[in-house]
């Protein structure tokens, strides 16, 4: 049943087992390209859901690596913006908010939260192809990263095989450990956050509507509406780096 004109900050407020739930949106304040943004130069003509695939790097590990390795040198030059600091607020002020993000850059950890669960893995977790078991070192840019161009993947020190980007591609499964720790916390949750997301990608997706049906209250922060709009009982339509500072400031000024 809707809250009649609810006060998300009051909602916010009064919570006591909170999740964030952020997508490429929260970063995007940062300068990072959001995950449908229309890649640029040399990616300007592939399709980011193509190129994040098992399919593609097999096909072309120069390409994909090369493709990561931008993303990875894009996050290395940006900041945390006030969306990933009032996330990380939100965790100082109600001890047990998780953070759940889809996103594979560093901002949220940067921000200061502690332990993000990282659904679709990371860019700064590359991994052996051949066995997960094998950690990658996390190279060292290689020149002209920036321009966007092929580069070719590093070999596995433990075995020879290929590297790969410790992200989790389109057909793989999300890492066990990180979706079961999502989906008990949006389970046990009173509030769902859901911060820049298109609410498309699945399982990740489920996530709010799963904290929904198990009777948590969801607020969105999105400048459009998405699929997840159904399930909110507030949205609240603008950047993440705008509006979540001010509910922050709303929810906890007023005590
Ligand atoms: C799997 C890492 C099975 C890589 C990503 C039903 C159930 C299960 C699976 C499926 C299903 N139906 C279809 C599938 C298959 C598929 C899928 O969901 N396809 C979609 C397209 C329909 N799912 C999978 O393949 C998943 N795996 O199911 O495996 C399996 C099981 C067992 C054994 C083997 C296999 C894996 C999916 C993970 C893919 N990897 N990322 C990389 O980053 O390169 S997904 C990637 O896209 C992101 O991580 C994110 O999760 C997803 C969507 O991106 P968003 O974060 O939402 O960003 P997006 O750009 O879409 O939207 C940005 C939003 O921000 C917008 O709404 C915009 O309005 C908003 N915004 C913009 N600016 C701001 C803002 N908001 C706030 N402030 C702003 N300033």
């Amino acid at each position: 049943m809707s809250l009649l004109n609810p006060s998300a900050a009051g909602l916010l407020r009064d919570a006591r087992r909170i999740v964030v739930f952020t997508g490429a949106g929260i970063s995007a304040e940062s300068g990072v390209p959001t995950f449908r943004d229309d890649l640029t130069g040399l990616w300007a003509q592939f399709d980011a859901q193509r190129l994040a695939t098992p399919e593609a790097f097999h096909a072309d590990p120069d390409l994909v690596w090369g493709w990561y390795e931008w993303r990875r040198a894009r996050v290395l030059h940006t900041e945390p913006n006030p969306g990933h600091l009032a996330a990380a607020a939100i965790e100082a002020r109600v001890p047990g908010t998780v953070v759940i993000t889809q996103n594979v850059d560093d901002l949220h950890e940067r921000a200061g939260s502690r332990a993000p669960v990282h659904l679709h893995g990371s860019l700064f977790a590359p991994r052996c192809v051949a066995e997960a078991a094998h950690p990658a070192p996390v190279p060292e840019l290689a020149a002209g990263v920036g321009e966007g161009r092929r580069i070719p993947p590093p070999r596995c020190a433990d075995c020879g095989w290929l590297v790969r980007p410790g992200v989790v591609w389109f057909g793989e499964a999300l890492p066990e450990a990180a979706l079961t720790a999502a989906v008990d916390a949006a389970v046990a949750c009173d509030l769902l956050l859901t911060v820049g997301t298109s609410g498309v990608v699945y399982p990740a997706a489920e996530i709010p509507r799963l904290a929904a049906r198990s009777g948590a209250t969801v607020i969105q922060v999105n400048p459009e509406p998405t699929p997840l709009d159904r399930v909110c009982e507030v949205n609240l339509r603008g950047p993440a780096a705008e509006i979540l500072p001010a509910l922050v400031a709303a929810a906890w000024k007023e005590i």
